[in-house]
């Protein structure tokens, strides 16, 4: 004979019991009771970058600050994205930081992760929508890209100032890869500073990189250079780092020498090595970004929200400042990266 429970179980009325009492007492949008265990993923896109390294650092330093579980997932393209988050859902995550291989993929990312009842934070690149606008609705923790890239056309167009360079053999390489919002927002930024300046436009080139990565960039910059033969002085900036680094190896295989180029990059992080070489070379500063915030505060926002229902807010923007071959021993110790 069935027990009581069972029966009103498997009754209709048991049904809309055991609804009423797992809905939380103040409404749809507070807080299920939180897990006994908390794990999170941290998925990005280049897991080669040691921009995405340290962003895994500094989650890895919020774990052990708050207790709770990060599992770290590389994830270069839409296929890896799909099983990253199956993957978390079997391992019984509640929620995931993510900065997608392809920003088109936010509405497939947002639907599967509602369906593995997984919370999400977009992190460094915006989710587009089928309608190619940034998903406003997801929580996103990125960069004041424009604001960045206007800092290093300043600071581009400061240092020709103090080379004396004549403008007339001066040329602006911008490494472009227009795809990715925040890459754009960036270099139209430090075009929109040095023509604010009063740079010629005339002699600011765009080199579209086909890949976000040194050879990529290498690439497009090769064919510019090749295109300019005219040109004895170049400025380049670009998306990130690793633009710029391509860009400076493409002038030193045209034998420019490192004094005729003024590269400035962004991140930060990935230029240490450049900066450490006994000559300077090409690679004349970056913008450091803040790769703590990144990676520590997003995942200490998720864990809150998974443990008390504290929504994070939905847009967060950072900054960044100029590092160079002066100062960069430094300023990386100040912002606890080396
Ligand atoms: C993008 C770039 C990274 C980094 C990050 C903040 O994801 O690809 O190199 O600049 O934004």
């Amino acid at each position: 004979m069935k027990s009581a429970l069972a029966r009103l179980l498997t009754s209709g009325l048991g049904l809309v019991l055991l609804v009423a009492c797992s809905k939380p007492a103040s409404g749809p949008s507070a807080a299920p009771s939180a897990p006994a265990k908390i794990t999170i993923g941290f998925l990005v896109k280049q897991p080669e970058e040691p921009w995405f390294q340290l962003e895994w650092k500094f989650a890895d330093q919020a774990r052990q600050e708050l207790g709770f579980e990060v599992m770290k997932i590389g994830v270069p393209d839409g296929d890896k994205v799909l099983s990253a988050i199956d993957n978390l859902a079997a391992n019984g995550a509640q929620g995931f930081v993510i900065c997608t291989p392809d920003t088109k993929l936010g509405p497939a990312i947002v639907k599967l992760a509602a369906e593995r009842h997984l919370r999400l934070i977009a992190v460094d690149d915006r989710f587009l929508g089928s309608d190619g606008r940034p998903m406003t609705e997801v929580h996103y923790l990125g960069i004041s890209a424009r604001k960045i890239g206007e800092s290093v056309g300043a600071a581009l167009s400061a240092e020709m100032q103090a080379r004396h360079w004549p403008a007339e053999e001066t040329a602006v390489c911008a490494v472009t890869f227009e795809e990715l919002d925040t890459a754009k927002e960036r270099t139209d930024g430090a075009i929109a500073a040095l023509t604010a300046a009063g740079f010629r436009a005339a002699a600011i080139y765009r080199a579209p990189q086909k890949t976000s990565d040194i050879p990529g960039a290498l690439d497009a910059a090769a064919i510019l250079l090749t295109q300019h033969p005219e040109v004895k002085h170049w400025l380049i900036c670009g998306m990130n780092d690793n633009a710029v680094l391509g860009a400076v190896r493409a002038t030193e295989g045209r034998a420019f020498p490192a004094a005729n180029v003024i590269g400035i990059g962004i991140n930060g992080t990935d230029c240490i090595a450049e900066f450490e070489k006994a000559a300077p070379t090409g690679f004349f500063a970056s913008v450091l970004l803040s790769a703590k915030q990144h990676g520590h505060d997003t995942a200490a926002m998720l864990f809150n929200w998974i443990r008390t229902g504290q929504e994070p807010p939905l847009d967060t923007r950072t900054v960044g400042v100029i590092i160079n071959r002066a100062n960069f021993q430094q300023t990386l110790r100040e912002q606890g990266v080396r």
